[in-house]
């Protein structure tokens, strides 16, 4: 593979390893994206402690309105750090 292509494809294990936790194994829920955030974005976003920033977050990411993120939705999260480490 590619650099690009096991790029892609860590970004999806990722993905699934938090959202297979609880509930719908294919959609992170709010408390499993603030685990994903705290364990393996530490650097990029810093702790997440506070419950608005989760709140609002999560909110400006489900555009669907379901209360969970899917992959398309995680993956607007990855693009929106990306572009803040390289703007
Ligand atoms: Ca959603």
């Amino acid at each position: 593979m590619t650099d690009l292509e096991s790029s892609l494809a860590t970004i999806m294990e990722v993905f699934h390893r938090y959202a297979e936790k609880e509930g719908d194994k294919h959609k992170l829920k709010k408390s499993e994206l603030k685990d994903l955030i705290n364990e393996e974005l530490p650097a990029l976003t810093g702790q997440v402690k506070d419950q608005a920033t989760m709140d609002s977050l999560m909110e400006s990411l489900d555009t669907d309105g379901d209360s969970e993120l899917d992959f398309q939705e995680f993956m607007t999260f990855v693009t929106m750090k990306s572009c803040d480490v390289y703007p």
